[in-house]
């Protein structure tokens, strides 16, 4: 019998093999999409998550284990459409325009899509209008903006003003080195996450959820 005590611990020390095996035979022996999801894999990567808060863990390490959480989903996602699982919600991510600094905001995509997330990331360098568009497109509530640079911090504020502009009350959550909760409340911003797995708190609190 799988066990999701075995997932979790899987997704922990980043084996993605054995992340992988144990999805596929838990889905074999009838385990529901949602407990193999919630039990195993979101549990893990709170652990994760957890202990990167308290600088127990490295970047390293929380990439090791999304990508081990990354390769049980792909067994799993197909499992989870058919059953109508829902996200928790849908956050559209990108690092600002004239910005090429991704590092920062793939963990925090990770860290979404390892609490349940759906997660549209538009990558980087990204303009006001096409974060507009993509937000219309999918009816996201929530927007996460990512900066490294100050020279590309107030292109955080022009998005925000292009999102007001186009009608749109996409709560955003801002974040990267040089942004701080200060900056966050000067543009307009819902919500600043120090980190990738504050981000996670954030975009809950945001939604409500
Ligand atoms: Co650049 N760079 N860089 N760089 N780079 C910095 C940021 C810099 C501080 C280096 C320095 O001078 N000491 C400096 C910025 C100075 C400033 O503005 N204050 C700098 C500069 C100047 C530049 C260039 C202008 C250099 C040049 O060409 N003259 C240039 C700009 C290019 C551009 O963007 N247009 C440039 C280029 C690059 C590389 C391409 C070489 C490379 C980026 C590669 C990549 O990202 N794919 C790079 C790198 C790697 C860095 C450093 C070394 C590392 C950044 C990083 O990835 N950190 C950086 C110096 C440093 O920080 N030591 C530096 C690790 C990452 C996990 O942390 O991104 O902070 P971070 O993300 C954290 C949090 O901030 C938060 O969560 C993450 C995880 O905990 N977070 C969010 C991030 N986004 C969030 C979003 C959220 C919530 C939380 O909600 C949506």
């Amino acid at each position: 019998m799988a066990d999701m005590e075995a997932l979790k611990d899987a997704v922990i020390k980043g084996d993605q093999n054995a992340a992988k095996e144990i999805t596929s035979q838990a889905l074999a022996e009838g385990t529901g999409p949602e407990k193999v999801l919630n039990d195993g894999l979101i549990a893990g990567m709170n652990v994760i998550g957890a202990a990167f808060k308290k600088n127990e863990v490295y970047v390293p390490e929380v990439l090791i284990a999304a990508r081990a959480m990354k390769m049980a989903m792909e067994v799993l996602e197909p499992k989870l459409i058919e059953a109508g699982v829902e996200p928790v919600g849908t956050v559209v991510i990108g690092t600002v325009q004239g910005d090429l600094h991704d590092i920062g905001k793939n963990l925090v995509a990770m860290m979404l899509k390892g609490a349940g997330f759906n997660v549209v990331d538009l990558g980087t360098d990204v303009p006001p209008e096409k974060f507009v568009s993509e937000i219309k497109s999918i009816n996201a509530t929530v927007c996460g903006l990512s900066a490294l640079l100050t020279t590309t911090m107030p292109m955080m504020e022009k998005t925000v003003s292009a999102f007001k502009d186009a009608g749109l009350d996409t709560k955003v959550m801002v974040g990267g080195a040089p942004v701080t909760q200060d900056y966050a409340d000067k543009i307009g911003a819902a919500g600043y996450a120090a980190d990738a797995a504050s981000a996670v708190d954030v975009a809950k609190q945001l939604l409500g959820v």
